[in-house]
């Protein structure tokens, strides 16, 4: 009997043996008092890494990304945001919940608004209308299939809200693999927004959580907003030692996941019943456009022995991430022959 082949998402990767080795050994200290020696260094190394002067350990992705807004703005602020951003499509309303914000959505083509329909947008304020304060990006963007926003794109943005003197917070929850897709370094990408989180959690395999960075000031408020949220937490070293691990040995491997989703989609593409842009399979993701349910087929291939997620009624995901390996990918894609039709 072969394990299943679980590609629902990267979030489902498990710690190698190696972080949880340096998770039992981790130096621990209370974070609430800074005191937490490996915490500390992981904050230090991230920032480094994204070009930063400081960074935040949180618990979750979307705690990150809810802490950013909040900082960037005030209540009844206005936020531009294309649709299917994480934040929009699946924090159920934390930007309204937490930061009493307006969410101005914008519809995307593969990801990309045109920067021409924020920069219509974006508004001083004034007795009538909101002031716009913030633009939130994401990259890779998941729901358009994790397909990158190249970085000429992302620097026009910072163009525009440097002259607005706005913010731009970004979603780069996989921004390595959005890194190694454009063949740049992250802190190219980073150096495009003012604040960024990016995901432990996912492809770089940790068990739990998020780092936010930003300048010293933004840090210093955050860490003030995730006190308030209940996001603080003591001997966090026990995680953030996975996390020092992920940095070292889980981003360059993330090109192996892309290769691995790009082998599927090309070989689904062309199974009656599916339909695939191989134009959108970018990263670790590939969005199967179905004829049939989306759950229905789901369901036939979790008796194959082979976990997607249904997204939508019509589409299910598939995302490669290190516990699925060339083997795994031949056993979907026999799977995916068998439902086909
Ligand atoms: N994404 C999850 C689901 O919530 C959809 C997944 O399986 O892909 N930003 C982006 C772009 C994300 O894809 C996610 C999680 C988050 C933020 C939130 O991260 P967590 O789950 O740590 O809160």
């Amino acid at each position: 009997m072969h394990r299943l082949v679980d590609l629902r998402s990267d979030t489902v990767t498990v710690p190698t043996p190696e972080m949880r080795r340096a998770m039992a050994n981790a130096e621990v200290g209370d974070d609430v008092y800074g005191e937490d020696p490996t915490v500390n260094l992981l904050q230090e190394r991230s920032a480094e890494l994204l070009g930063k002067e400081a960074a935040l350990f949180v618990p979750s992705g979307t705690m990150g990304n809810e802490i950013a807004v909040k900082v960037h703005t005030h209540p009844g602020d206005e936020v531009l945001i294309d649709e299917d951003c994480h934040i929009v499509k699946w924090e159920l309303g934390a930007a309204a919940f937490i930061s009493n914000v307006q969410l101005r959505t914008l519809p995307n083509q593969k990801g990309i608004v045109p920067v021409d329909e924020y920069a219509k947008r974006i508004q001083a304020g004034d007795d009538h209308v909101p002031p716009t304060r913030l633009i939130c990006l994401e990259n890779s963007h998941n729901a358009a299939g994790g397909v990158v926003l190249p970085l000429e794109y992302m620097r026009e943005i910072w163009t525009l809200t440097q002259r607005h003197g706005i913010a731009v917070h970004l979603d780069g929850a996989r921004i390595f693999n959005a890194a190694i897709a454009l063949g740049v370094p992250a802190r190219q990408l980073a150096a495009c927004a003012h604040s960024v989180m990016f995901c432990l959690s996912k492809g770089l395999a940790c068990p739990v959580g998020s780092m936010l960075c930003g300048s010293r000031a933004f840090i210093e408020e955050a860490r003030r907003v995730r006190k308030i949220l209940g996001g603080a937490m003591r001997q966090a070293g026990i995680l953030a030692a996975a996390g020092l691990v992920a940095l070292d040995t889980m981003i360059d491997r993330l090109a192996q996941d892309h290769a691995r989703a790009r082998r599927l989609a090309e070989a689904i593409a062309n199974m009656p019943g599916f339909r695939v842009d191989l134009e959108t399979v970018q990263t670790n993701m590939v969005y199967v456009q179905t004829e049939q349910p989306a759950r229905c087929i789901v369901q036939q291939l979790e008796t194959l022995g082979v976990h997607c997620l249904d997204v939508f009624p019509h589409t299910i995901r598939l995302v490669t991430h290190k516990d699925v390996d060339d083997e795994d990918v031949t056993r979907a894609i026999d799977a995916f022959a068998k439902v086909s039709g």
